[in-house]
């Protein structure tokens, strides 16, 4: 099948018409991986499959959302847009900002985005403004300017960001076979992600593609999560810089997502992350950024919790890719090895 990305795939869930122009890198059909190495190793009785939104054209899943937001920008005569960003959001809005033609303003928290994203924004031609603040701060501004001039908001705030990503959960559910799983684990940031995913699993119900409805279970990390705590963070701090944020947009949409699916938002430390972070790659072959790690320790600490039922097919989105924050894998790996070019130190190394 030629894929030409998400809106021309679910076009009739989207809000686009004839007149919309689609700018799309054809994002989306990203693979659904099963990881029965991992599940061994959680609980042998579940199903446990990996949505890796790493191989999204950007690398990760915000193109879902950001081909609708910026295709619309355009038809609505948009020359500019904005966001404030952790990164994936600012790679993304630069990429498809610029096949779309449109300049795109990325306010950034000062030293706290990853290397891979700030790469793309700059390549992209995005104007990039770092601040000195963190992402709520930066947020608080984009939403300013966007009411006062017309640039338009490409955060998750902008309802058509919402629409695209959904499609995440509908290509859960065709490559399951038509059904949902029945826990879909997700990381929580800004909270757009697992608000998006909850609707488009209801909307498919709705339009009778699936029988039934996952359990939202989102993840915040312990250091950065104002939901699990019920209070806004101040200074949200972890080395999941793709969630370090305080205050979330969507708060009341996330935790509506848990209650209505009966799921539930938790968190997870650091340490958990890293330990996801680093088994998946080391027994999987699934090289994820540290965000996406968060479900991942999620499913772990869910599994000595409570527990799944038997037979439960679980679902973790993996949002983004390693490669964005390389510099995370330097700080906890061992340096290479330097020897001379000669067979006989490799042999040596190599007990041969
Ligand atoms: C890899 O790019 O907020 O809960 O500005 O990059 O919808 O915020 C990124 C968030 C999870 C959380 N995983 O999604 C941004 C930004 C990755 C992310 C999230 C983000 P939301």
């Amino acid at each position: 099948m030629n894929w030409r990305g998400v809106i021309e795939h679910y076009r009739e869930f989207l809000p686009v018409s004839e007149r919309t122009p689609v700018i799309t890198l054809n994002e989306g059909n990203t693979p659904l991986i099963k990881a029965d190495r991992l599940r061994d190793l959680i609980d042998k009785r579940i199903e446990l499959y990996l949505k890796y939104e790493g191989a999204n054209p950007t690398g990760s899943f915000k193109d879902r959302g950001m081909t609708l937001a910026i295709s619309k920008a355009a038809e609505e005569g948009a020359q500019a847009v904005i966001c404030a960003s952790t990164g994936n959001t600012a790679a993304s809005a630069a990429a498809y900002a610029a096949r779309a033609g449109m300049r795109a303003w990325v306010l950034i928290p000062e030293g706290k985005v990853a290397l891979g994203k700030l790469s793309q924004a700059l390549i992209h031609g995005a104007g990039v403004l770092e601040v000195k603040g963190n992402f709520d701060d930066a947020l608080a501004i984009v939403k300013e300017i966007s009411q006062c001039y017309p640039i338009v908001l490409v955060n998750s705030l902008n309802p058509f960001r919402i629409e695209g990503q959904k499609s995440g959960a509908f290509e859960v559910c065709d490559q399951l076979g038509k059904r949902a799983p029945e826990s879909h684990f997700i990381p929580v940031g800004n909270a757009g992600t697992i608000k998006a995913y909850w609707q488009g699993y209801r909307e498919y119900k709705e339009a009778g593609r699936i029988d039934s409805l996952p359990r939202m279970m989102g993840w915040q990390a312990e250091g950065a999560a104002p939901i699990v705590r019920g209070h806004v963070i101040e200074n949200p701090e972890t080395i999941a810089s793709a969630i370090r944020i305080g205050n979330p947009a969507s708060w009341d949409a996330a935790v509506a997502a848990a209650r209505e699916s009966r799921g539930q938002i938790d968190m997870v430390s650091d340490e958990e992350i890293m330990e996801a972070y680093r088994h998946l790659a080391e027994i999987e072959g699934i090289f994820c950024e540290p965000a996406s790690a968060a479900p991942v320790a999620g499913i772990i600490k869910y599994s000595r919790t409570k527990g799944f039922d038997k037979g439960d097919t679980v679902v973790c989105i993996l949002t983004g890719h390693g490669l964005k924050d390389p510099d995370r894998v330097l700080h906890i790996s061992r340096e290479p090895l330097s020897l001379p070019a000669e067979m006989g130190a490799v042999r040596k190394v190599m007990g041969l």
